[in-house]
């Protein structure tokens, strides 16, 4: 296309009404496999086990498995597979099934893994010619059934927890070379899809007994807990840029993350399904359809729920783990064990981002920078999109906008702010442009369908895509982020990787056309043929992964993994967390999409994605004054807080808005900061524990049935709850305060207010009101005095907030380092400290004493929440000090401070209290 198309495809783009272009992207019965399959469900399996082969090991065994002839009387068989039970560390297990010998070979994701995954062991219970009785070293059991087919995992009270193809809806499509008459091709919107290697779908049926609701499949934009998919679509776990993107949606999104939790007051499991290429999930939940069933459940024993899934993907083999909780924590910590935490990430990148499409140019950013200030507003980083670049050619400057961008970002360090760029995924096609001229020289991209370059069409206009799966590759690419290969970069310096599902505009769904050729490393020496190269079908929703992977460890390699680095993306697949935070993309400056940030970011942060955010005031159209202070003030409560609009809308910067306003979204932002510790400890605890920074409510409250439904309010950790306001001119909000069985305590982090857990309160809200509680029991280290960026905090003293539970005790942690080197994994440079209150002392000690780092922070206040009866004095006993302590009441001597402690962090106190 020549420039005058390319105007004219942006003016399209532009113009055209608000909302998805639905044509544009396929329906389950658009797409051949999906509607091929989708109604398979034959009265029987045609898959049998053959026992008398298995071949136990220590921690798998290996089943023949073959499909016959249900037709023929004496069954005849029809293919040949082999099924591979495998017991792992932490409750987990994998069931992996293909053909003896595949024609092709399918297709493993490569990066999703975090490690070869820890055996356990495999022990035989029983064999039949029947039935094969499996157990893990814990005792949860697995029962396999010959014929057919069908594999039970059992918990630890030996119920069934999860079973696979109790409906017959395992599937193996097994592919052939194509004859001459028969037609592979498939064509969607004029695309055509040469499909060379024909059918070679696989499905199975997941059942989930006694389940109440599942939950996970991220991205998608309806509730968090699934939805019954017998009317509609299935959801589709299919990496697309969709422009305006639809709420309430199963529709594919930028990204998938196939796993998937089933919960019961009694349980939580989970299914991992490891696949990359597109897949759709039916979800069919019993309380909605089955009365029947339910009664029956009823009468024998059951809770009456149950909920199926069942999983289609368009390729590569049947590979599922099973994660056998059995709370929620357990199962999304099974998950995580799996595919990684995210990195401690550095601390700044916990402040508040500030971003557009676009900051201009460098006056512009020193604008911006010094408006800040001057509005004394918080910020940490100040983000440039892609007109920052020579026509789109990433790794480049536009020096006419940009003429000295190490003098730029030397400004931003100076006030220890940072700045993040964008660097897209698609490489300009220009003569000249060193990283185009490079890569086609090497032969570093992916090939179309015929072995050429491919070429598709993205902002730059013509482009090509790298083909990761090289590792030559990968390592090409990590090394254009070293200081000398991309001048005006610095360590300060981090970054965006954007349209990486990847974004095509002129291919089929917008994205790369599934037949393009990807490197294949483990094909067999000398192959030329189908087997000699992967299809991006086959490794499609992984593929933003790799990028993602090579732009990671670049970043590292430029400091020799000195500096910790930030890096967001907007694909997604299991393991992105190890890479990269998550955006939702292109929202909408509209009141549903303020509330559709909590659930999309719950679910991603359930499938290992903490670090989540939406883009705060919306990315298209224009937030009013209310509608933008309502979203600083939720976002200051998730875990990427970063404003961001389309360069087409009006500048919406904090001082835009009229006076009043700015001071709201001041305070907001304000709040952010006062809690950053919080959120780094938060962050820490994750990279231990694998656990969600945000959290639903039935992680914690597992039992409390109102609670597995609710996804407009979460918890940060275990301590405090959020309900945001998403809606315009709130006067009140109803807010669901869980653990009325525990007794209990939440409090008002406003007011002290002190509520027992009882369900709904309805909590008045003005315009300036958030509605946040502190759970008793714990204790939130702050810091009160808001600077200009985080970094200029480090040494900043503590106010710790204890909330009472209501057996007078407290428990909290904190984290510290410095913020943004390896130190504390390399020299144990941190201190992970834990307050305990026991209604007597309030004591500081080290979770890790062997670890140590010398932070300035000191206490400098102490708020007793939640006391019932006050105590007469205080002292402080650190080291050799022993000093008494100044105390003031508040609220009806229910709050209690202890004013200027002054004990230091880098040794153990005691403070203690005499009635
Ligand atoms: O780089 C421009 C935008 C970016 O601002 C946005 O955040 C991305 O999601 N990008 C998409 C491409 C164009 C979107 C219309």
């Amino acid at each position: 296309m020549k420039p005058l198309g390319l105007l004219l495809v942006g003016l399209l783009v532009i113009n055209q009404s608000i909302g998805v272009d639905k044509k544009k992207f396929k329906t389950c019965s658009q797409s051949g496999f999906c509607k091929r399959l989708r109604d398979f469900k034959p009265e029987r399996s045609q898959y049998v086990a053959d026992f008398t082969s298995a071949k136990i090991n220590e921690n798998y065994v290996l089943v023949d498995v073959n499909t016959v002839d249900l037709k023929s009387e004496q069954k005849a068989v029809l293919d040949k597979y082999v099924l591979k039970i495998s017991s792992l560390a932490d409750s987990t297990f994998r069931v992996e099934m293909q053909e003896v010998e595949p024609l092709y070979g399918r297709y493993t994701p490569m990066l999703t893994l975090d490690g070869a995954p820890k055996p356990d062991t495999l022990t035989e219970v029983s064999k039949s010619s029947d039935k094969l009785v499996l157990e893990n070293s814990k005792g949860h059991r697995v029962e396999v059934y010959a014929d057919p087919l069908k594999i039970e995992f059992l918990d630890l009270e030996g119920e069934t927890a999860v079973v696979m193809n109790e409906n017959s809806q395992l599937l193996v499509e097994v592919p052939r070379e194509r004859k001459e008459h028969e037609v592979f091709t498939e064509t969607f919107n004029s695309y055509h899809d040469s499909r060379p290697r024909g059918n070679e779908a696989v499905s199975l049926d997941i059942g989930f007994p006694e389940a109440y609701q599942v939950y996970g499949i991220p991205e998608h934009t309806d509730k968090l807990n699934l939805a019954t998919t017998t009317s509609g679509d299935p959801y589709r776990l299919f990496n697309m840029d969709v422009f305006e993107y639809e709420l309430d949606s199963r529709m594919g999104l930028y990204g998938a993350v196939p796993v998937m939790y089933a919960h019961s007051p009694k349980r939580t499991v989970g299914v991992f399904w490891h696949n990359a290429a597109e897949t759709w999930v039916d979800v069919v939940n019993s309380a909605d359809t089955n009365v029947v069933s339910s009664i029956v459940n009823l009468v024998t024993g059951g809770s009456g729920r149950r909920v199926d899934a069942r999983f289609l993907s368009e390729a590569n083999a049947i590979d599922v783990f099973v994660l056998m909780g059995d709370t929620p924590g357990d199962a999304f910590r099974q998950y995580t064990t799996l595919t990684g935490v995210a990195p401690l990430p550095p601390k700044f990148s916990l402040g508040y981002h500030q971003c557009r499409w676009n900051y201009v140019d460098e006056n512009d950013v020193r604008g911006v920078d010094e408006n800040f200030d001057v509005h004394d507003i918080p910020v940490d980083v100040i983000w440039l999109d892609i007109e920052y670049t020579q026509g789109k050619k990433y790794f480049t400057w536009d020096y006419s906008k940009f003429p000295r961008p190490l003098e730029m970002v030397g400004n931003l360090t100076a006030k220890g702010r940072k700045m993040v760029i964008i660097v897209d995924t698609h490489i300009k096609r220009e003569k000249g442009y060193f990283v185009h001229e490079e890569l086609t020289e090497k032969g570093f991209y992916i090939t179309d369908k015929d072995g050429k370059d491919y070429e598709g069409w993205c902002w730059p206009g013509p482009s090509s895509y790298i083909d990761f799966h090289k590792p030559e590759a990968t390592k090409y690419y990590t090394e254009l982020y070293r200081f000398d290969r991309f001048p005006g970069t610095t360590k300060d310096v981090h970054f965006w990787n954007d349209m990486n599902e990847p974004s095509v505009f002129n291919s089929a769904e917008v994205t790369m056309p599934r037949d393009c050729r990807h490197f294949k490393e483990s094909a067999p020496e000398g192959a030329t043929g189908l087997d000699s190269y992967w299809e991006n079908r086959h490794v499609h929703n992984e593929y933003g992964n790799f990028h993602l992977r090579g732009t990671y460890q670049g970043m590292l390699d430029r400091t020799d993994g000195k500096y910790r680095t930030f890096l967001l993306t907007r694909a997604v697949f299991s393991g992105t967390q190890r890479f990269a935070a998550v955006w939702t993309g292109d929202n909408m400056a509209e009141w549903s999409h303020l509330a559709a940030s909590v659930p999309m970011c719950l679910s991603l942060g359930v499938a290992g994605i903490s670090f989540c955010g939406a883009d705060i005031g919306g990315f298209f159209k224009y937030p009013d004054a209310e509608l933008m202070t309502r979203w600083y003030q939720a976002g200051a409560y998730q875990p990427f807080y970063r404003a961001h609009s389309h360069i087409e809308t009006k500048r919406r910067e904090p001082w835009l808005y009229d006076e009043a306003s700015m001071k709201l979204q001041r305070e907001a932002l304000r709040r952010r900061y006062t809690l950053i510790d919080f959120w780094y400890t938060l962050f820490y605890e994750h990279t231990r524990d694998g656990l969600p920074v945000m959290r639903p409510l039935f992680q914690e409250f597992p039992k409390e049935e109102a609670v597995f439904t609710i996804d407009d309010q979460y918890l940060l950790g275990n301590k405090l709850l959020v309900r945001p306001v998403t809606a315009s001119k709130a006067r009140s909000v109803p807010v669901y305060l869980p653990g009325k069985d525990t007794g209990t305590v939440w409090y008002d982090v406003d007011t002290y207010q002190r509520h027992l857990a009882n369900g709904y309160i309805d909590q008045p809200v003005n315009i300036a009101k958030i509605p946040v509680y502190q759970r008793g029991g714990t204790i939130i280290a702050r810091k009160e005095r808001v600077r200009r960026a985080s970094s200029l905090m480090a040494d900043d003293p503590y106010t710790l907030i204890v909330a009472l539970d209501s057996d007078n005790t407290a428990v909290g942690t904190i984290y510290i380092d410095d913020g943004e080197t390896f130190e504390f994994e390399k020299s144990n440079a941190y201190i992970y400290g834990k307050f305990e209150f026991n209604g007597n002392e309030l004591s500081y000690s080290f979770i890790d004493p062997a670890s140590t780092y010398p932070s300035r922070s000191w206490l400098e206040r102490v708020v007793v929440v939640g006391l019932r009866a006050p105590p007469r004095a205080a002292r402080l006993q650190q080291a050799a000090r022993s000093d008494p302590l100044h105390m003031t009441l508040h609220e009806g001597n229910g709050v209690l401070v202890v004013r200027k402690p002054g004990a230091t962090m880098t040794e153990p106190w005691k403070i203690q209290f005499s009635y």
